[in-house]
């Protein structure tokens, strides 16, 4: 057989494959998709560093280069599958029915995998190894009559047939795509109003300095950063969503969405912070959060002296370990949030319903898309990234970030505003300061304190000299603390050390 057939036929029987499983997932549960279960178990086994240098090169689009690489990977095996089998179909068989059973594996192991779910790795399978056998022999047939010159009609069939297959996977994956999102979430999110009793006070206009280059103090929902696992977001609808608060507890209960519509729902402007953040880093973000207090909810349901840990689960399998004493303090500020900056959760951040936490990190404070709960202790579970090698407790540590000039930036000599973030989530930032070519520090002036559980901006003005500089900024929190010189790496618990900024004055 021709080089060129056997390699189309090898690409179409994978594309075949797996648009076969997209589809049957889409009618029976999204996340069977082979696809998607191969990527996300990708994802898990990932170790941190990559995880971390794929966010950090490819920001919010790393699950887009992964799934790409992916589909390169799949297409490549499709041309070794098909150059092996010019002569015999078996060695293609044999890879398609390996690749099935990868797919098939990787959807029986996934967290969310329901009774059904193999289901549509097994079509992936079946689809794969019976289109590349069908396609050979069509392919194969034509051989002698290519033999003896009369090439057209026989290529003529081929196309026929390896068209009809390649277009029957285009419509089938876009049908898994439809059936998949048929469950509409945004009809759903669209038909909640939320009224909190409480609002969030005003941000005073002098609660940030925008104008000499801090973020603004509230964070627009399109640039608040995102940082999660979930390779599809999951698509859970409000009426759909269950909440199971269970383990070590008096009363086990059973939350709707409406049941928590129904407690008082309370405004709070808070500031989220990822453990992966560098120093100088970017996934820092602030949003109004609307919710029900979790220390009441927990308070319901009565926890057992000895529980220190709650346990949380997201839809698509992701856990979280928060320790009980951070939300029962008085005035910590736990919530069960469904709306941010006045609208229901959008879809990317937990729709319908995540925790917030102020003081901890994302990580071990923030699950979205809420639905288990349970009272445990830090001995009997780890969470997710605990079992990766993160500390089990993490309280955001005091930090601060210059945000003006930027590195390298070229600024007039002379009189010039430095300006950036600090932060001490819970505690509140006493000062900042900052010093320029290891001189003396000076202080800054700060912003208006929203609360103690946001950033604070400052700003300080200087007169530099013409030629390069290097300014450091170190905040200094409530409790006293002076944040240490000293570089630490974010893994386990958070990273530390002086944000600095090479800068040059040049003459105006
Ligand atoms: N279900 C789920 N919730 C999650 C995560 C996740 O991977 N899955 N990541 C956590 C982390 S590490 C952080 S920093 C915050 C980020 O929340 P955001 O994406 O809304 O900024 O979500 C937390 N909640
Ligand atoms: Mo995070």
């Amino acid at each position: 057989m021709k080089a060129t057939r056997s390699v189309v036929i090898g690409l179409v029987s994978v594309a075949a494959a797996l648009a076969a499983g997209h589809l049957v997932a889409g009618l029976i549960s999204p996340l069977a998709s082979p696809f998607l279960a191969v990527g996300n178990t990708a994802i898990d086994l990932t170790p941190h560093p990559v995880k971390d240098f794929a966010i950090r090169t490819f920001g919010e689009n790393d699950k887009l280069v992964l799934l790409g690489g992916m589909a390169v990977v799949l297409a490549g095996l499709g041309v070794v599958a098909g150059l092996l089998s010019r002569r015999s179909p078996w060695p293609g068989t044999a890879l398609a029915g390996v690749l099935g059973l990868l797919g098939l594996a990787a959807v029986l192991a996934r967290p969310t995998s329901t009774t059904w779910a193999f289901v549509a790795p097994l079509a992936s399978l079946v689809v794969g190894v019976l289109a590349f056998r069908w396609l050979w022999s069509r392919a194969s047939a034509q051989a002698p009559a290519e033999a003896v010159s009369t090439e057209a009609p026989g290529r003529r069939k081929f196309l026929a047939s390896t068209g009809a297959i390649a277009a029957g996977a285009g419509v089938a994956a876009l049908g898994g795509q439809w059936f998949a999102g048929r469950v509409d979430v945004e009809a759903s999110r669209r038909a909640i109003t939320l009224r909190p009793r409480v609002k969030a006070p005003e941000i005073p206009f002098d609660a940030d300095f925008v104008r000499e280059g801090t973020p603004p103090f509230m964070t627009p929902l399109d640039k608040f950063y995102r940082v999660d696992t979930a390779l599809s977001i999951p698509r859970l609808r409000a009426e759909d969503w269950r909440l199971r608060v269970h383990g070590m507890v008096d009363n086990e209960m059973v939350l709707t969405y409406d049941d928590l519509l129904r407690r008082p729902l309370e405004e709070k402007t808070i500031t989220l912070v990822c453990v992966s953040n560098e120093v100088g880093g970017p996934y820092i973000s602030t949003a109004n959060f609307i919710g029900v207090s979790l220390s009441d909810l927990l308070r319901d349901a009565g926890v057992r002296p000895g529980s220190d840990q709650l346990a949380t689960r997201s839809v698509d399998g992701w856990t979280c370990g928060t320790p009980v004493e951070s939300i029962m303090a008085p005035g910590s500020n736990a919530m069960l949030a469904i709306g941010m900056n006045g609208e229901p959760l959008p879809l990317e951040r937990g729709f319908p319903v995540r925790m917030v936490v102020p003081g901890l990190y994302g990580y071990v404070s923030a699950t979205k898309w809420l639905v288990d709960m349970e009272l445990t202790t830090f001995d009997a579970f780890d969470p997710y990234w605990a079992q990766r090698t993160w500390a089990k407790k993490a309280p955001v540590k005091t930090m601060s970030r210059i945000d003006r000039p930027k590195s390298f930036e070229r600024v007039p000599a002379g009189k010039f505003v430095v300006a950036g973030i600090a932060w001490a989530q819970h505690t509140g930032i006493d000062r900042v300061e900052v010093r320029v070519d290891g001189g003396p520090w000076q202080e800054t002036t700060l912003s208006t304190e929203v609360n103690v559980d946001t950033w604070r901006m400052w700003r300080v003005e200087l007169d530099l000299k013409e030629g390069n500089h290097t300014v450091e900024c170190r905040a200094t929190d409530r409790k006293g603390y002076t944040q240490t010189d000293q570089r630490a790496a974010p893994i386990p618990d958070g990273a530390t050390g002086w944000h600095s900024m090479v800068f040059t004055s040049v003459a105006g």
